[in-house]
């Protein structure tokens, strides 16, 4: 049955392509499947998290048996086994059963995703006992995970779908989370885990904010002493070859790793590693033996930071570097500043063409600069095409109103502060939160990406990560990716019960939202 009130049905472009593809066996499986009354049942539907813009499911069962079951290309497809994306989601995927894919778009196989990546997709789903065929449009798998979840198991014990046809994409290009590797140190198994349950989920940015005043975990190769003094420990630290790993396993799931360097503030750690790049701060003209922000009034911070954000660029392939600029003391700043005979025209440099200066370094990088809410703020001289991210809740419609008004893009995560907990099923708040729910032109409406769950991480390390934000983040993963109609708690509390169950199914710990049970739990 079908499932919409959400945009378009697309089945003609589908139809159009397998035309022109020549599959005319499926065209006489649609045809069939059309001809049929359809009869269903929300309930076919109940397992799906996110929920995709169309769904037709037929009252046809599609057996799945373990013992003959196996993943292939279809002669047709635009993809084939060189396509190492696609060939590595089959084999996640393998608890499933027998299925031939067809990707009928142009495959992205081994390119990192992007922000203007296509992740539509189409998917059709029809066979016989024996052979189920699973045509695709997108090769970055978010099909097979959607038809992951249309799996279940008939009272027989078979692994059943219905024969299915689903057409989707997501609302926001931007579905991030946001982990927070510098309160406390996240093993790489974490971070892994964390990526696959993001998959599950359709999130496709992982904001790793990797440093901040407590330690520094990152290792440079142009500054080791940065991780060799500032991290907890010569073992808490990300070598390179983690942060390959990391990025590596996350293309593989269509997640772009996003690094977060955040300055000038939030830097006590790179003072232990690197000389002279933070403020000492002043008091009544004394050195107070503090320091603050980075300092802006030396050279040397200045080539420091080029060469660090070189690196960085080279290290994280995304087109989008977080600079950070949160929360900054400008106390120690203005303090010092006053120190200095030229202080008169030091001040105006040191607050505003610092900011400058940074974003200039990444725009000739050839990236793209992502700060947050307080550089728009307090500067307004951003470069075009800086993205903003907003997180202070206060009056957060207001402040996208101003910033999209003023033509930036923005990334909204003011409501979903995940690291925040209270007692209760705190996710329906999370989940009814609109992100265009401000006065504002279409064209403003269009420069809102996305947004991100945030788990800082000052009370959180891996024996809680997990349940912390799962399923809390499912809510946040739906609201970016659904239609905004979909806004009925009662299904979503049915279908999340359901996949935070499958989730624990898949080896992620994700917390209960309510009393009650899974199927899968028992002797
Ligand atoms: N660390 C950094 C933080 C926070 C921010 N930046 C933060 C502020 C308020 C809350 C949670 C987190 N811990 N670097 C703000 C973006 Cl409630």
């Amino acid at each position: 049955m079908e499932q919409r009130g959400l945009g378009r049905l697309r089945l003609p472009g589908l139809l159009a392509l397998l035309a022109a593809l020549g599959v005319l066996v499926v065209q006489a499986a649609l045809g069939r499947r059309r001809a049929q009354t359809p009869r269903i049942s929300a309930s076919r539907n109940q397992n799906l998290w996110p929920l995709p813009v169309t769904v037709r499911t037929t009252p046809r069962l599609l057996y799945l048996s373990p013992g003959n079951f196996f993943f292939g290309h279809s002669p047709t497809s635009k993809a084939g086994p060189s396509c190492a994306v696609l060939q590595e989601a089959f084999r996640r995927k393998m608890e499933l059963q027998k299925l031939e894919v067809s990707v009928i778009m142009d495959p992205e196989c081994d390119s990192f995703p992007s922000i203007t990546s296509d992740e539509s997709c189409e998917y059709l789903c029809h066979g016989n006992r024996l052979f189920t065929k699973l045509l695709v449009t997108d090769s970055r798998a978010r099909s097979l995970e959607t038809f992951s979840q249309l799996i279940y198991q008939h009272s027989s014990g078979t692994f059943t779908a219905n024969e299915s046809n689903i057409v989707d994409s997501p609302r926001f290009p931007h579905r991030g989370i946001l982990i927070d590797t510098s309160r406390h140190f996240l093993p790489i198994k974490t971070i892994l885990k964390t990526l696959d349950a993001m998959a599950f989920n359709k999130f496709n940015v992982l904001h790793w904010h990797i440093v901040d005043d407590q330690s520094f975990p990152y290792q440079s190769i142009t500054f080791p002493e940065l991780s060799n003094k500032g991290s907890y420990s010569l073992s808490h630290v990300y070598t390179p070859n983690d942060v390959r790993t990391v990025i590596e396993y996350a293309r593989f799931r269509g997640i772009r790793v996003l690094p977060e360097f955040d300055s000038p503030g939030h830097t006590a750690s790179w003072g232990k590693g690197q000389k002279d790049v933070l403020t000492p701060c002043y008091h009544s003209r004394e050195p107070s033996g503090t320091f603050g922000p980075i300092n802006p009034i030396l050279n040397s911070t200045y080539s420091f930071l080029s060469k660090l954000f070189k690196e960085i660029s080279t290290v994280f392939p995304d087109k989008f570097i977080h600079l950070g600029g949160d929360e900054v003391d400008f106390h120690c700043w203005y303090e010092t500043l006053l120190t200095t005979p030229l202080h008169p025209f030091l001040k105006p440099l040191a607050l505003e063409v610092g900011v400058e200066v940074v974003l200039d370094m990444i725009s000739a990088m050839k990236k793209t600069s992502i700060v947050w809410q307080e550089v728009f703020d307090d500067e307004g001289k951003l470069t075009p095409g800086t993205v903003v991210q907003v997180w202070k809740k206060r009056n957060f419609h207001m402040k996208l109103r101003k910033i999209t008004a003023a033509g930036f893009p923005v990334i909204i995560s003011a409501p979903w502060y995940l690291d925040l907990i209270s007692y209760g099923e705190d996710w329906t708040g999370y989940y009814l939160v609109e992100p265009l729910n401000f006065a504002g032109t279409p064209e403003q409406k269009q420069l809102v990406i996305g947004g991100e769950a945030c788990i800082w991480g000052e009370y959180v390390d891996a024996t809680n990560l997990t349940p912390r934000l799962w399923p809390r983040a499912s809510a946040v993963g739906e609201r970016l990716w659904s239609h905004q109609d979909v806004t009925d708690l009662e299904d979503a509390y049915r279908r999340l019960i359901r996949h935070r169950c499958r989730m624990v199914g898949r080896g992620i710990a994700a917390q209960p939202l309510l009393p009650g049970y899974c199927e899968h739990e028992g002797r």
